[in-house]
């Protein structure tokens, strides 16, 4: 077989460039290691930048984003039970589109008319560093290989593709973090309009959303934390503990439908191109999801990357090829620094102790009362330009 493009990974990142090089022309193939069903079953991001939302509209894939997805103006922050509500709209006259990730995959999935490979196992990238790569895998017991110009890895963090990459060719830089994110996906009304971000001495919560009839709960636990040890109600009781006493009293709580732990981890592989392959979303970074960047990341770096492959296959240019992984990075970074500005803000650190509670408080404060402050993070968290 033969193809333009070999897209490794049917997550966002893969799926949006998949659809951009189908709709331009350009031939490709997805290898997704997972069923349809695996990969429409993971609960994962809830907020779209502008920037995503526009994607979507020119991937022909955003007419059900439209009618389904709640538009936010903005976010409110709690601190030890004191609130402040930023309104992103009055700010910078942007706001953020809450729509899951599963049902922007599943918008991809619907788009797309071209072939994509699910099972397949044991993909193998080749050759990247000449002007023939190819990729082989295995599927229902058979071997089988695609010749392709350019491989671009979407296969997130634990995926193959930056894996294939020589040791020696790629900087990493990475912080984890010694906490991960416990959430419930819940069958009840949101207990607010906008989505709260809770810094609490017992540790951060979260209250976002996915519809008006379905949310999403997130609390901070240790990293050891097993999620067998958490049953319903001792989510609820902690969320409760860790919330302003009016929001507690109105959160309506109910089974959970999923319950899983996250861990938080900032990571940074550089750079993005080695020859003919490209890295792109989690695969070449990851950030902590508290400034709900990761999937809006994902789509900014294929979009640029979509554009460059379009024109180095039908203009036979080089030049987006050349400029993509400056490029991009340069936009990853801030995002790994806004997010690991939100995490710090709004986590406990057992490690900084009483100094860095106070700290926290006094970030707090001057973002209540600055209104350069309220931009800056308004306009980080709505996304910075693309
Ligand atoms: P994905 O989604 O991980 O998809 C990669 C795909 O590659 C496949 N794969 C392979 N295929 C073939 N061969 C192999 N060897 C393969 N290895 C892996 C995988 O099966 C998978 O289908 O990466 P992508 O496309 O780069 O997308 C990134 C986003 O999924 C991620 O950044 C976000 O979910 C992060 N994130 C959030 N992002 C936001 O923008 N806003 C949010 O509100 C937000 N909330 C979150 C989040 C992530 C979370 N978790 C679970 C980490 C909340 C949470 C809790
Ligand atoms: C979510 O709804 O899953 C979500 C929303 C905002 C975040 C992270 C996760 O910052």
């Amino acid at each position: 077989m033969r193809t333009n493009v070999v897209i490794i990974g049917a997550g966002p990142a893969g799926l949006m460039l998949g659809r951009l090089l189908e709709l331009a022309g350009v031939d490709a193939i997805i290898l997704e290691r997972r069923s349809p069903d695996y990969v429409l079953g993971r609960i994962r991001a809830g907020v779209l930048e502008q920037g995503t939302v526009d994607l979507m509209e020119r991937a022909e894939a955003g007419t059900r984003m439209h009618a389904e997805g709640l538009v936010h103006r903005g976010i409110e922050l709690s601190f030890d039970g004191d609130r402040h509500r930023l309104d992103f709209s009055d700010l910078i006259d942007r706001t953020v589109m809450v729509y899951g990730q599963t049902e922007v995959t599943r918008d991809l999935i619907e788009a797309r008319q071209s072939s994509t490979v699910y099972e397949a196992e044991e993909v193998e990238l080749h050759d990247f560093d000449t002007a023939h790569p190819r990729v082989t895998y295995r599927q229902a017991g058979k071997t089988h290989r695609i010749d392709c110009d350019y491989i671009a890895g979407c296969d997130g963090f634990h995926g193959i593709s930056r894996q294939s990459v020589p040791t020696t060719a790629l900087t990493t830089y990475e912080r984890t973090y010694p906490f991960g994110w416990l959430g419930i996906l819940v069958d009840q009304p949101p207990v607010a309009d906008e989505l709260i971000y809770a810094h609490h001495a017992r540790g951060f919560a979260l209250c976002s959303q996915r519809s008006h009839t379905r949310s999403r709960y997130y609390v901070q636990v240790a990293a050891d934390e097993k999620v067998e040890a958490w049953s319903d109600a001792r989510f609820w009781d902690e969320l409760r503990l860790r919330l302003n006493p009016e929001t507690a009293e109105a959160l309506k709580t109910g089974p959970a439908l999923e319950k899983s732990i996250a861990p938080l981890r900032s990571f940074v592989a550089e750079p993005l191109r080695f020859g003919r392959l490209f890295l792109a979303g989690d695969a070449a970074h990851i950030v902590p999801p508290t400034g709900a960047k990761g999937l809006n990341l994902a789509m900014s770096d294929v979009a640029a990357l979509a554009d460059a492959l379009i024109e180095a296959t039908l203009e036979k240019s080089s030049a987006g090829i050349d400029a993509y992984s400056a490029k991009v990075l340069q936009r990853i970074w801030k995002a790994e620094r806004f997010s690991w500005w939100m995490t710090s803000l709004l986590h406990t650190f057992p490690e900084t102790g009483p100094f860095g509670r106070r700290i926290q408080r006094a970030d707090f404060d001057y973002l209540r009362s600055s209104h350069a402050a309220q931009q800056s993070l308004a306009e980080n968290y709505t996304g910075l330009p693309w």
